[in-house]
């Protein structure tokens, strides 16, 4: 994993514009968003994916830091006061809080443009039609079917109460699908066939919840020291989340079926697949 993670710190840092390039502060804004934090997971699970496909890990690194360049944008826009309101992100100030709040949106809407530049490079896939089909799933992950869409839904769900499949919708779309997209972008760059494509999807299914489950549990019962972001913030917004819906205990019960089904829809692979049971094991056992 470490070493996995500094390989794509260093592609972030080569493909994001130096701060010596004007507009210096937005370029400043971007590296602070983008840079020195995060778990990495939807990185890794591209590799992983890519793992399974036997992908050049040179084409992967450019998918995985694409989806990176999505989720970042995707939390400098949720710590906005417009939406989460929040001022802690990676264990350093949010970048509405260190630069300012329209820097902010410029960020978000830069990384968004950029990860499609980054995505529409030639040589990602073995033929056209399957990087044009990359593109495709990465733009369909993150707009209103998929990332903004569930963040439209949590921002109505505020206050109000969900049941559990309302609750489940609104998370496949908001984390899940850039999940998802991690590992179908991963599995596209290599040799796949779409019998394989079929299982990993279902695999990044399962993960792509159980990651979000497992979010919730960590919100209400891990500190905001180890998670380097306000933690007791959806209790505090009256937030609907598996913990509020299930109780603590039956959401961590939920998150290990999900660890299970993910492993199940894995089972017709080998040792090639190893990395992707590791991740989903980690996933589920993660403390921040
Ligand atoms: C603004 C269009 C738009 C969407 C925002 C992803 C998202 C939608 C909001 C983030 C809020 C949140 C806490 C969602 C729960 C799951 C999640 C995405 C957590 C953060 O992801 P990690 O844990 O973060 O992978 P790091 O910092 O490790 O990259």
């Amino acid at each position: 994993m470490a070493e996995r993670q500094a390989r794509v710190e260093s592609a972030l840092s080569t493909a994001l514009p130096d701060t010596s390039h004007a507009p210096q502060r937005l370029h400043d804004a971007m590296r602070y968003a983008v840079l020195g934090g995060g778990k990495r997971v939807r990185p890794l699970l591209a590799f992983a994916a890519g793992e399974l496909t036997r992908a050049d890990a040179d084409r992967v690194a450019q998918a995985a830091i694409a989806v990176e360049m999505i989720h970042a944008y995707s939390l400098v826009h949720d710590d906005l006061p417009a939406m989460d309101n929040d001022v802690l992100r990676r264990g350093k100030p949010t970048v509405h809080v260190e630069f300012d709040e329209a820097t902010a949106l410029l960020v978000g809407d830069a990384l968004q443009s950029m990860a499609f530049e980054v995505l529409a490079q030639p040589g990602l896939a073995d033929d056209a039609a399957t990087q044009l089909r990359m593109l495709g799933i990465l733009a369909a992950a993150s707009g209103s079917r998929g990332m903004a869409g569930g963040q439209a839904i949590d921002l109505d769900s505020v206050g109000r109460p969900l049941e559990l499949p309302q609750l489940e919708f609104m998370h496949i779309l908001k984390t899940g699908a850039l999940i998802r997209a991690s590992v179908n972008l991963g599995a596209l760059c290599g040799r796949h066939d779409e019998t394989a494509m079929h299982k990993l999807d279902h695999y990044a299914k399962c993960v792509g919840l159980a990651f979000q489950v497992v979010d919730d549990v960590l919100d209400a019962d891990a500190s905001t020291a180890t998670l380097g972001k306000t933690a007791g913030k959806d209790a505090a917004a009256n937030k609907p989340t598996y913990v509020s819906l299930l109780g603590l205990a039956r959401a961590r019960e939920l998150a290990d079926d999900l660890r299970a089904d993910a492993h199940a829809a894995l089972a017709g692979f080998g040792s090639e697949a190893d990395r992707l049971r590791q991740l989903a094991d980690y996933i589920v056992r993660r403390e921040f």
